[in-house]
């Protein structure tokens, strides 16, 4: 099949309201000009950050064939960027699935957990089987909270100094990913995206202005901004930093409002800077 768009597969949850996931993710990739195809792993009535008796419907029986016909489509995916998974089994379908695409850009955000604490649907396997996905991945984007799950480490981490960091990057590429960016660390006394390259021996540390304001969905529209720029032929600091300038504005937008946080951010009046 030819194509001329970058095209990503994008498996991730849907949430009706509060924007995070697809939500965030098909209107920041789609204003960056790459062509989103939704994989969706559950659909919820909203994210699980605050809201309680959500409607739910986990799709892990869509998933396999929704996959297989990709396969036999041999649809040219340019990523495949995966998320928020909704049981064990979709860890199981996204391992064939890279194993498919071996050229293509394999982005693993492995969204289980924020702030010290494991999101409600994340059963202790999910997380652990998380760690067989981030091994074949290509770039992650875990939050420190993440990074510590994934290393067997206490998820709330009281030492988040450079050097501390420097080891977590290392460790994580040691799993397999060549490309480990570490979101928004405070330590040092500053706030930081981290990351490494493994292959070049590389460590960025970038610092970005901190807003005071904690909105679900942060981590989502990062890793879609990040997505979208390296795509673009963008190097992977220079797409931290375009990530994190686009937050900050989006966030600086949405905190003028006043909103309720649960709403997350409002990209809406903001999508125009992603050129
Ligand atoms: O933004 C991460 C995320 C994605 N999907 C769902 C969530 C969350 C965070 O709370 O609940 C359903």
């Amino acid at each position: 099949m030819k194509s001329n768009t970058l095209k990503v597969a994008a498996i991730h949850d849907i949430s009706g309201v509060g924007r995070c996931s697809l939500t965030v993710i098909l209107p920041v990739l789609s204003a960056l000009g790459v062509q989103v195809c939704p994989v969706p792993t559950a659909v919820l009535s909203s994210h699980t950050g605050g809201f309680t008796d959500m409607a739910v419907c986990d799709l892990t029986d869509y998933i396999p064939s929704a996959l297989e016909h990709y396969k036999r489509l041999k649809y040219p995916f340019d990523c495949i960027y995966s998320g928020y998974l909704a049981s064990a089994r979709q860890v199981d379908c996204c391992l064939d699935f890279f194993g498919n695409y071996k050229n293509s850009l394999k982005i693993v955000d492995p969204v289980m957990a924020d702030n010290g604490v494991t999101y409600s649907m994340h059963t202790p396997e999910l997380c652990a089987r998380m760690r067989e996905l981030v091994a074949v991945a290509d770039i992650i984007t875990p939050n420190i909270t993440e990074a510590a799950i994934l290393l067997g480490e206490n998820p709330l981490q009281p030492d988040l100094s450079f050097d501390r960091m420097k080891d977590f990057l290392s460790r994580l590429s040691a799993l397999g990913p060549n490309i480990v960016i570490i979101t928004s660390v405070f330590g040092d006394g500053g706030h930081y995206n981290i990351c490494c390259d493994r292959k070049q021996c590389k460590f960025w540390k970038i610092p970005f202005n901190h807003i005071n304001a904690n909105y679900p969905g942060t981590g989502d529209i990062f890793a879609s901004v990040l997505t979208g720029f390296i795509l673009r032929g963008e190097s992977v600091p220079r797409s931290v930093s375009r990530a994190a300038s686009f937050l900050e504005t989006a966030i600086k937008t949405t905190a003028s409002r006043s909103t309720d946080l649960r709403e997350g951010i409002a990209i809406e009046s903001c999508l125009q800077l992603l050129r």
